[in-house]
């Protein structure tokens, strides 16, 4: 499907499975066709592996998902091992399976200090060639051109904690070896090897009601009206939306007024990889999917309120293969999974699925 910038938000309108004849929902209907009878979007990110091996998994993922994105084959520790080799096979897989089944497809993610190669990671800091920067880009947008609708460009660029009064992340070569331009060098790159892509700066922990995350907005807002300034070629804001029900405070106020702020710049907003980690709630688990559909009600009636918003990908589908469960951070001691997805271990939709529907349900058309 060779889909332009331009055509994104009219595109998966268009997608001829999503649309049924009645403009009422009927229970059973899936979220892409609840978001794109609201002119929204959803997806979900995806693992070829299990896309390969779990037939349950693709049936849920093509009834469900209007949009993918891998949740890690398209990074670069994946797509370029080795300074001479290439490994397209797992995304040529994903956008195979997205175009067989009407599915559109984004890249996530171009730059990120967490996916780097070794060789690359040794290489920059000895030569700091930018070529090693917009070369990659070149090579990788330029081969998916007209295929992938949108690209996260640049990922977590801001780490306030590394005490920079920009806010933006010191620890990464990027930011060693070329300061804040790298940021600006990589959107100009993307947009010249396809135009028609739209290109995100993405970024984590933008919605929480706390000190730490408001120093974070503040320097993502202030690092878009710097790229903005410049001309530089961004179409829109990621916001990431890993939520923590049970540690991190959420408000809607604070929420809203960001994704305004956002908007006031002229930007688009995604929420790129929503999940609710429920780490440290209650040992209940009925209860802890009844505290997380009811925060992700809350935070999607607020995304979709404005029309800014185009959509949301969850960061997978099911708790079978949440990397919440295999985080450190969030994973349960007694090893029980995590339930911060629409879908249980066996598949079966929870209160979470339902809270995403009646969000996308309410969206203002
Ligand atoms: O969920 C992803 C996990 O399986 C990978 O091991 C990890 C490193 O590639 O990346 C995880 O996804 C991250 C995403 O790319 C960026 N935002 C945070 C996500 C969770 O860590």
């Amino acid at each position: 499907m060779l889909l332009g910038r331009r055509d994104f938000l009219r595109s998966w309108a268009a997608l001829p499975i999503l649309i049924g004849n009645s403009a009422k929902a009927e229970s059973s209907e899936p979220l892409r066709v609840r978001a794109s009878r609201h002119n929204r979007i959803y997806g979900a990110a995806v693992c070829t592996e299990q896309l390969l091996s779990n037939e349950e998994y693709r049936k849920v993922i093509v009834r469900e998902a209007g949009i993918l994105v891998a949740e890690g084959e398209t990074k670069r520790n994946v797509l370029q091992p080795q300074r001479n080799v290439f490994n397209f096979s797992k995304t040529d897989a994903i956008l195979k399976f997205a175009q067989h089944n009407s599915q559109l497809m984004r890249g996530h993610t171009l730059v990120w200090h967490r996916a780097n190669p070794k060789w690359l990671s040794e290489e920059i800091v000895v030569t700091r060639d930018e070529k090693l920067l917009t070369g990659y880009i070149e090579a990788i947008v330029g081969r998916y051109r007209s295929q992938l609708n949108s690209w996260d460009v640049v990922n977590e660029a801001i780490e306030p904690d590394d005490g920079l009064v920009s806010g933006l992340r010191q620890q990464s070569i990027w930011f060693r070896a070329f300061g804040e331009s790298y940021i600006e060098t990589a959107f100009h790159c993307a947009r010249a090897a396809d135009p028609d892509a739209s290109l995100y700066y993405n970024e984590a922990n933008l919605e929480g009601d706390v000190a730490w995350s408001e120093r974070r907005r503040r320097a993502t807002l202030k690092l878009l009206e710097r790229l903005i300034s410049k001309n530089v070629p961004i179409d829109a804001l990621g916001i990431q939306g890993h939520l923590k029900a049970y540690r991190v405070k959420y408000s809607d106020e604070v929420f809203s007024r960001f994704l305004d702020d956002v908007a006031s710049l002229g930007l688009q907003i995604l929420i790129t990889e929503f999940d609710v980690a429920d780490a440290g709630g209650p040992e209940d688990h009925v209860q802890r999917d009844a505290d997380v559909a009811s925060l992700t009600h809350r935070f999607l009636d607020v995304a979709f309120s404005k029309p800014s918003v185009i959509g949301c990908l969850t960061w997978g589908i099911t708790d079978k293969y949440s990397w919440l469960s295999r985080d450190e951070h969030y994973r349960w001691p007694d090893g029980q999974s995590s339930r911060g997805l629409p879908f249980d271990q066996e598949f079966k939709q929870k209160p979470m699925w339902d809270a995403m529907v009646s969000a996308y349900d309410k969206t203002p058309i």
